[in-house]
């Protein structure tokens, strides 16, 4: 079977209208490459060993090489004409280097009539650069004889070297005859003068019935000369064959320079790729199988959500919510029950959870849509009961605080609660003023998390003093961790009534003698959805 790859190669070089190929160094530049829309790509010698900071003078050994081809043909779908340098030291080298890079996925290589070790052909090179035509015919015909499939291009160093424009036909017929499917006419000089030359005898030839291979230029140097012109000529595939690598540079230089001169980057982020752009070309978010989708599933969610479903964008809280427990605490989908307030909602949830109704949220509170939530559990007596999380449908969370509950397995119940310096002092209406001191102000801040902070009771509404020595706002996720724990919250919720708040919930649990703990975060740990602004910071909160 025809390698797909190697037939692309060689359709482009047949084709009839001028393709072109475009130089990439790395996978990153390879995917780039293919998301400009070009159609092929040239594995750049110059490009490749620049990248690793090697001289272009076969410093890299043809594993090394292979390793880098090997990359970019994983994350692309394009083919890649490889440049093959001088193919190697002798034939066998060169037959090796076709049987590599079929196994790496290229799809064809270009070698030069140079001696090797090579040297970049813009550097100065001379007549005895060239190599003996003769062992340059060797190669190719070791080379299409390991793979007929594989593309070899024969590629002329005649101008670059300064032996003319006779030498250089002479010997492409040679090469073309050898069994070439192309030939790289190369120069580097200003004007396209020489390829010009080279293209008069080509297509005279062409004319007069004579077979003549495809022709491949790379403009480097001559690039002022229109495109359209290389068309008209006869030739058929062009080469930008560094562009990537020297645009990377200049953008790598400024911006690290900038940085050691500003010892900051606030004057680069605007100027440089997001990282989330780098998630995307890694195709980080795409078609990986979860990584957490392995495990098997420990513990059980309900969600509330009776009185709205909170939109975030594309999705919903809800599923946000449940990709956060499987993601964080490894609760299965499955195990997620979800309390919603009206039927026509259902399809808003992510299907493999469980879904029940609270059609009387109008006349109740949240502590019915928990009660409900809770009875739909079927409890096994197993472990894999516990840990059970709750949580409100209208707050998007950082795995993080999922994540910090999870470590408070000594506790009965533990719950979420924002002790941040805002939140606090926007609430403080609501505390009761002695808890104010310096002392207590003193422990709040912005940005951190406390796990197993000592709760004497929560509720902010009464005189009740609120943690031991912090202070918090119950921010909607409770864990309840033993049996002794749910038997304590369904004992509290029953002594309630279902138009309780649930903080007054936690607050008979605070006297039940169970051992109850809170975990403290910070603003920045969560947005509460009361908005289309507060939608928005929902979305782009960070898992
Ligand atoms: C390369 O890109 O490595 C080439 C083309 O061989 S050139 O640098 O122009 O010789
Ligand atoms: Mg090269």
């Amino acid at each position: 079977m025809v390698n797909s790859k190697c037939q692309k190669l060689k359709e482009m070089l047949d084709s009839e209208s001028l393709e072109y190929l475009m130089e990439c160094h790395s996978g990153l530049s390879a995917v780039i490459a293919e998301e400009a829309g070009f159609k092929g790509l040239w594995a750049s010698g110059l490009s490749v060993s620049a990248m690793t900071g090697c001289r272009d003078r076969n410093e890299l050994d043809t594993s090394e090489v292979c390793k880098i081809i090997e990359q970019m043909a994983d994350h692309t779908s394009l083919p890649i004409l490889v440049d093959g340098d001088t193919g190697g030291v002798d034939v066998n080298a060169a037959r090796i280097l076709v049987n590599k890079l079929t196994k790496v996925g290229a799809a064809g290589v270009c070698i030069e009539d140079k001696v090797f070790p090579k040297h970049n052909s813009f550097h100065s090179n001379g007549l005895d650069d060239l190599s003996d035509p003769a062992l340059h015919c060797k190669k190719i015909e070791a080379m299409k004889k390991e793979n007929p499939d594989f593309v070899v291009i024969a590629r002329l160093e005649e101008f670059i070297a300064g032996a003319g424009l006779q030498e250089a036909y002479v010997r492409a017929l040679k090469y073309q005859t050898a069994g070439a499917d192309a030939i790289l006419v190369h120069s580097k000089i200003k004007d396209s003068s020489e390829i010009d030359q080279f293209m008069e005898l080509w297509s005279r030839d062409k004319k007069e019935g004579k077979k003549r291979v495809p022709i491949v230029i790379v403009p480097t140097k001559y690039y002022t000369t229109p495109t359209q012109h290389f068309e008209d000529i006869g030739v058929s595939l062009v080469i930008f064959a560094n562009h990537q690598v020297r645009a990377s540079i200049k953008a790598m230089q400024d911006v690290t320079r900038q940085i050691f001169e500003d010892k900051s980057l606030v004057n680069v982020e605007s100027k440089i790729a997001s990282v989330s752009e780098v998630f995307r070309l890694q195709r980080d978010n795409d078609s990986f199988v979860k990584e957490t989708s392995w495990k098997s599933s420990k513990g059980k969610a309900v969600i509330i959500s009776a009185n709205k479903i909170v939109s975030l964008g594309e999705d919903t809280v809800i599923n946000r919510q449940i990709d956060s427990y499987r993601r964080a605490v490894g609760v299965d989908e499955s195990q997620v029950y979800v309390v919603l307030g009206e039927k026509s909602d259902s399809y808003l949830v992510n299907s493999n959870c469980n879904v029940c109704y609270n059609l009387d949220w109008r006349s109740t509170s949240e502590v019915s849509s928990i009660d409900l939530g809770l009875s739909q559990i079927n409890f096994t007596g197993e472990c894999e009961d516990f840990p059970i999380f709750i949580s409100y449908g209208d707050l998007v969370f950082k795995d993080t605080v999922f994540r910090n509950l999870n470590y408070e397995k000594s506790a009965d119940i533990v719950f979420v609660a924002d002790s941040s310096y805002e939140t606090i002092l926007n609430e403080k209406g609501r505390y009761n003023e002695n808890l104010l001191t310096n002392d207590s102000l003193e422990k709040l801040s912005d940005s951190y998390t406390v796990r197993g902070a000592t709760v004497k009771g929560v509720d902010y509404w009464s005189d009740h003093p609120v943690f031991k020595n912090m202070i918090g706002t119950f921010s909607g996720v409770v864990m309840v961790n033993t049996y002794k724990g749910l038997l304590a919250l369904k004992a509290a919720i029953k002594d309630t009534n279902f138009s309780s708040r649930f903080i007054e919930v936690i607050n008979k649990l605070c006297q039940e003698g169970i051992n109850l703990k809170a975990v403290l975060i910070s603003k920045e740990d969560y947005v509460d959805i009361d908005s289309k602004y507060d939608e928005i910071r929902g979305r782009f909160l960070s898992e």
